[in-house]
């Protein structure tokens, strides 16, 4: 079997993929891409929209990191990221991701990069309203854990590392200063620290930041080579 692939860019939305990968417990390895690389035909062969996550196993191509994710989830289910189908915990597994990619996703997108959206005298109102809905969908997921400190079950799933992917920019985007306050949101900090404890998260991490010599029980097969 070809090792599978996932193309990320650090900090990115791509994290939650990246952690799944790690529970798989299959042989991996990561492309960190550039702009140039997203824009390049090959790339686009790979994710048509030039966005990271996008996973290769093989022949499979997968873009969307709420496809990757419910894809590793059922090719690789001995490895318990996912709840059974047909279950009420997996339909709140497809109710969470749908709104971590439709709506926090875009909500921090708004906020963090107003200037992306409007330019002129509006981008001041634009930011502000953007921020008001950023919070509004972050005091939503604040209240939504369980008493496990996860969104769905006593254990971290696929939708756990995804919220943790997107919620981390709270703290601020890529070291930037936070636009919004995250001690607002206790439980979202707690979650934050609740799922840095877990082995592969600290693995993607590292991982992501170029450290990959600190893994602890990781299939991380290196990093892909884009000249071969
Ligand atoms: N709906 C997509 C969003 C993907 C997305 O926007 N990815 C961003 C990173 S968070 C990206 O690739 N940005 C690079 C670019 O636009 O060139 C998903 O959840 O996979």
């Amino acid at each position: 079997m070809e090792t599978l692939v996932l193309f990320i860019i650090p900090g990115a939305c791509s994290f939650g993929s990246q952690v799944a990968l790690e529970w798989t417990k299959e042989a991996y390895k990561v492309g960190i891409t550039t702009a140039e690389i997203r824009s390049s035909e090959a790339f686009r062969k790979i994710n048509p929209t030039g966005k990271v996550g996008a996973l290769k196993d093989g022949q499979n191509v997968i873009g969307e990191n709420l496809a990757i994710l419910l894809y590793l989830a059922d090719k690789f289910q001995q490895n318990d990221m996912c709840p059974n189908v047909g279950t009420q915990s997996r339909a709140r597994v497809y109710q969470w991701l749908s709104y971590l990619s439709s709506t926090l996703h875009p909500a921090f997108g708004q906020a963090l990069f107003p200037d992306k959206f409007i330019g002129g005298d509006c981008a001041t109102e634009f930011k502000k309203l953007a921020t008001q809905k950023l919070l509004a969908v972050l005091e939503y997921i604040n209240r939504s854990f369980c008493t496990s400190g996860y969104l769905i079950e006593n254990k971290p799933t696929i939708v756990d590392a995804q919220a943790y992917g997107l919620l981390r920019w709270g703290r601020g985007y890529k070291g930037s200063t936070p636009v919004i306050d995250l001690n607002k949101f206790p439980n979202i900090m707690e979650f934050l620290k609740l799922m840095e404890d877990n082995q592969a998260v600290q693995n993607a991490l590292a991982i992501e930041t170029g450290q990959s010599v600190n893994l602890v029980n990781s299939k991380f097969a290196g990093y892909f080579n884009f000249g071969s």
